[in-house]
């Protein structure tokens, strides 16, 4: 007992960086690995930002190793990037930036920051953005687009106003169904006359109380690569709903139909197809809340412990599109026999949840730990990516580590 309890501190004083990645590529988890890690990952260099792993140039796209995503609060320098266009450029005056909100509403009105932020209640909320494309590399065979690991996620304190306070001044028509969202960020071929991306939501989602007009992140002025000065926060949803750069929100009487609402974006099939094949665009519905996901986020994949270390403490996240998380298991033995976790309550709604554990290691060698998250109705994360899809979106397989314990 004694002696496992000082292996045991002895692992919690070694510093992830030093065990980190030190299994040979090829280890079982390879199946498992991002097709576009065979070229190497390469690290974002930007100011403000910490060393995430660049899945993309044009646009600029990059995630957080599950292992710096330990935070309780995502620090700012921690949030994944996903952009489809350029980065706009800081725009001169943040309070007099001007957002539109019109269609179907009574009164039309441009409202600039300053005036958004002393008219309406401020409200600060530990809020989840998921890309709709996080876990696609676990797919197979490999769908179209950056292949995510799990590090399309984070969850860091948004300061804003609610959506829903904004469109109630100005009145939405009984018509009214959908929203239609407009950012600032020029095209990758640097058009500024025609939108990067223009998704929207079902009305009722934009009146939830937790949706956000947001303009502060963990208590600072948004970074311009977050969408300095504002930009939507629609948590538990695809993040591609959570416009950076915010400029209009036209209401609408249909669906929207800009760019990123049609075809295969930000769709999934409604019932399973063959993976790797085309697909019918008539057969997919709109992807809107997440899916079920639970990360690992201690120790790092590839964690080295020292021989006669029997005993691992396990940390890591779950969270749930619109749901809580009800329970996190672990399993030391690819699934055979699991384990239950402490799951902690969430901040708020919409805010992921903690989960620790203590896991007996009967021998020395080679584990994989597992982990898989079930939700309040439910839904659990499956063994192996499912519902393939031609775009790659709700990919939330049991999230899995790997951990040599030295002989
Ligand atoms: N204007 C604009 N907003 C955008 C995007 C974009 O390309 N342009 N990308 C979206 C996508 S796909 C995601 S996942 C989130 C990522 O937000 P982040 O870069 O702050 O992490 O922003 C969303 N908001
Ligand atoms: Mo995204």
């Amino acid at each position: 007992m004694i002696k496992a309890a000082t292996r045991r501190t002895m692992l919690k004083g070694t510093t992830i960086g030093a065990l980190g990645m030190t299994l040979p590529a090829g280890a079982a988890l390879a199946q498992n690995a991002p097709a576009s890690a065979a070229k190497g990952p390469k690290v974002l260099e930007m100011d403000g930002k910490a060393k995430l792993l660049v899945l993309g140039d044009r646009p600029l796209v990059a995630e957080t190793p599950a292992e710096m995503l330990d935070d309780d609060v995502t620090p700012t320098d921690k949030l994944f990037v996903r952009n489809n266009g350029q980065i706009p450029d800081m725009p001169a005056d943040l309070k007099g930036w001007k957002i539109r909100i019109d269609g179907e509403v009574n009164t039309p009105m441009d409202i600039a920051l300053g005036d958004l932020m002393g008219k309406f209640e401020n409200v600060t909320l530990q809020l989840m953005l998921e890309c709709g494309g996080n876990g696609r590399s676990f797919f197979s065979p490999e769908a179209r687009g950056n292949q995510w690991t799990n590090g399309g996620a984070g969850c860091p304190q948004w300061t804003g106003v609610r959506l829903a306070d904004v469109l109630k001044a100005a009145g939405v028509k009984p018509g009214a169904i959908y929203t239609g969202h407009y950012g600032a960020d020029p095209t990758l071929a640097g058009e500024t006359d025609k939108p990067t991306l223009s998704r929207g939501m079902r009305l009722e989602k934009a009146m939830d109380p937790n949706t956000l007009i947001a303009f502060r992140l963990n208590g600072k002025d948004i970074p311009l690569a977050h969408g300095a000065p504002v930009r939507l926060v629609v948590p538990g949803w695809a993040g591609s709903l959570s416009t950076k750069w915010l400029k209009r929100i036209w209401v609408r009487d249909k669906e929207h139909d800009g760019p990123g609402m049609g075809g295969f974006s930000y769709r999934t099939p409604k019932t399973p197809i063959v993976p790797g094949s085309k697909g019918n665009e008539k057969d997919m519905a709109i992807l809107e809340a997440m899916p079920v996901r639970s990360i690992i986020t201690f120790p790092a994949d590839g964690t080295k412990l020292a021989a006669g270390a029997r005993k691992l403490d396990l940390r890591g996240h779950a969270w749930a599109g619109d749901n809580e998380v009800k329970s996190v298991d672990v399993s030391i033995d690819y699934g055979a026999t699991w384990k239950p976790t402490t799951v902690k309550e969430p901040a708020n709604r919409f805010a992921w949840q903690r989960f620790t554990a203590t896991v007996d290691l009967p021998t020395a060698g080679y584990y994989e730990v597992w982990a898989k998250a079930t939700d309040s109705k439910g839904a659990t994360q499956p063994f192996a990516a499912a519902n393939w899809n031609p775009q790659g979106y709700g990919a939330n397989p049991v999230n899995r580590i790997r951990v040599l314990v030295e002989s």
